[in-house]
């Protein structure tokens, strides 16, 4: 009656491109400090870690090839350095697009890869831009998953819509292929050693097979974008209305009426971005909002999709251990973890 060992994969991605802030890339790196390693081996797992992934070659391989002559835009008037490079110059307003996009798509392989062999891949952020990787990743091996996105923010701007440039607003809209990016990229050419940005993305991702859980804090542009396309969005005011336990349960019917195998369950792919959580219980990401979910929320929805045995990819993105002072950083870290250790199968009992 032995079951098959069960591996997860830790794909660790020390990233920050998608957003200004330093430190986040060093997110992943005190989750697995921390011994994230060995209390998966402790719930039973076979866990696979060879390392945070390195994107230095990619820096390296873009910073030596020649800038692309982008469309004429009006380019960061927010005069903005801080994050941009001469050999990734905005697009529009986008920050580091090319830089973005490399990385998403080695991101995108390893999860693949991972996913195919049946591992389960737990992706480490990093910035929530990395999703495009992951869930590209989960969708070529899982070609019928759905995903539930468990943020403060909805991470859906277009180039059209975006304010900040920030590609970790925005990840979601190019998974879906939305047109206000088709629109910013059609006048682009790419030098001949690069590739327009985001291009590789297969925009595979339905507006129908995402569920958000958290919302508070989605920017005009955003909230039509998701009322156009239909999509179900659960906000703090609907946990507040019918409890996180009916609020889930109503997350998972929706990605399951939407079943083409309606004998079994949906395969789902879980991105949890911490800042869903209430900033009183993870203080440390860059960008807050209050009015959040509380500790036990958020573990609430990592075990109940544990429960349905249907996870198939998690990402747990946006820690920033420097910021707020080394309380705030290890209690954020241990929340990390926590839920981590939920989505794969801890229980109270
Ligand atoms: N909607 C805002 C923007 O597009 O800049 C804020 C996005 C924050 C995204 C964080 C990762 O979830
Ligand atoms: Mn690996
Ligand atoms: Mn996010
Ligand atoms: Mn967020």
């Amino acid at each position: 009656f032995l079951k098959a060992p069960k591996t997860a994969s830790i794909v660790g991605c020390p990233f920050s491109g998608g957003q200004p802030k330093l430190g986040v890339d060093r997110g992943p790196i005190h989750l697995v400090e921390a011994g994230l390693v060995n209390q998966l081996e402790e719930l039973g797992w076979n866990v696979k870690f060879d390392g945070h992934h390195q994107f230095e070659d990619i820096k390296f391989t873009l910073s030596s090839s020649s800038v692309d002559s982008a469309a004429p835009t009006a380019s960061s008037a927010d005069n903005d350095t801080s994050t941009s490079n001469h050999w990734d110059p905005p697009i529009g307003i986008l920050k580091n697009p090319r830089l973005v996009s490399r990385v998403c798509e080695e991101v995108a392989k390893v999860v693949s890869g991972h996913a195919k062999k049946g591992e389960l891949p737990v992706t480490l952020g990093g910035d929530h831009s990395l999703a495009m990787g992951t869930i590209s990743g989960t969708l070529d091996a899982h070609p019928e998953a759905g995903v539930i996105w468990v943020d403060a923010h909805a991470d859906i701007n277009t180039a059209a819509t975006t304010e900040s440039g920030n590609i970790h607003g925005m990840p979601v809209s190019f998974l879906m292929g939305l047109d206000g990016n088709q629109q910013a990229f059609s006048n682009f050419n790419p030098s001949p050693s690069s590739q327009t940005p985001f291009a590789w993305i297969k925009p595979v991702l339905k507006p129908s097979s995402i569920v958000y859980i958290g919302l508070r804090d989605v920017d005009a542009g955003e909230k039509k974008i998701l009322k156009q396309n239909g999509i179900k969005a659960f906000s703090m005011h609907d946990v507040d209305r019918y409890g996180i336990g009916k609020v889930v349960e109503m997350a998972l019917d929706h990605l399951n009426a939407n079943n083409a195998n309606p004998d079994k369950l949906r395969p789902i792919h879980l991105s949890f971005d911490v800042d869903a959580l209430d900033p009183s219980v993870a203080p440390s990401t860059g960008t807050p909002v209050r009015g959040g979910l509380t500790f036990r929320e958020g573990h609430y929805i990592c075990e109940r999709i544990w429960e349905t045995g249907a996870l198939v990819g998690l990402d747990l993105m946006e820690v920033n251990p420097s910021l707020e002072d080394d309380i705030s950083v290890r209690q954020t870290v241990a929340v990390g973890c926590s839920l981590v250790r939920s989505a794969l199968g801890e229980t109270l009992l």
